[in-house]
């Protein structure tokens, strides 16, 4: 073997290590963001429960899913309700009103936000004045890939000057189906 060959055959053998070290930290960087981005979502959807925490877990929640939900905060009742079913990929209205003693108070710069465990696009909304002491939001949300339907609504505003909010969940209906071709009895 001449000292040329030797030389060639180190760089061939120094290549071929290079390789492998590559694409094994390559795998690691692609594997790494997977399960800690899960974990993090799920972390930062905790600490944004924000007022929620006194009402406790997010599973106890106040369920606007087939009824509208409400919410005692420093003396004034929130109060959440949407069009029903709430279904994904349509426009869905949502209302929202604070009460005092029963009667609707004026919610100022209300706000009704929505997110789920993950991260899943920007789902803010400012409320508009509607009937009734009502204020409405237009809502439009996304089915999560993943098959989860659970969202969490943040109601927001001001009630005399003083900040208040809420948090509610909801299971997402998902969008009504193509009329699946239609079953054939004669199909044998
Ligand atoms: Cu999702």
């Amino acid at each position: 073997m001449t000292r040329r060959e030797t030389l060639l055959g180190l760089l061939v053998l120094a290549a071929v290590l290079g390789g492998v070290l590559w694409a094994r930290g390559r795998g690691r960087g692609e594997r790494a963001p997977a399960a800690p981005g899960g974990v993090a979502g799920t972390a930062g959807a905790t600490g944004a429960t924000g007022a929620a925490t006194a009402a406790g877990p997010e599973g106890a929640l106040p369920d606007v899913t087939l009824a509208d939900g409400s919410v005692e905060v420093g003396g004034v009742r929130l109060v959440l309700s949407a069009e029903r079913p709430i279904l994904a990929f349509s426009k869905v209205r949502w209302r929202a009103r604070a009460e005092s003693g029963g009667a609707p108070v004026a919610l100022e710069d209300g706000r009704l936000s929505f997110e789920m465990t993950m991260p899943m696009g920007d789902h803010r909304y400012a409320l508009l004045p509607g009937a009734g002491g009502w204020q409405e939001a237009e809502v439009v949300l996304p089915m999560c890939r993943s098959g989860s339907r659970t969202w969490f609504a943040t109601l927001e505003g001001k009630v005399g000057g003083k900040p208040v909010s809420s948090r509610f969940r909801l299971e997402l209906s998902p969008p009504p189906e193509e009329p699946a071709p239609a079953a054939t009895p004669a199909a044998r």
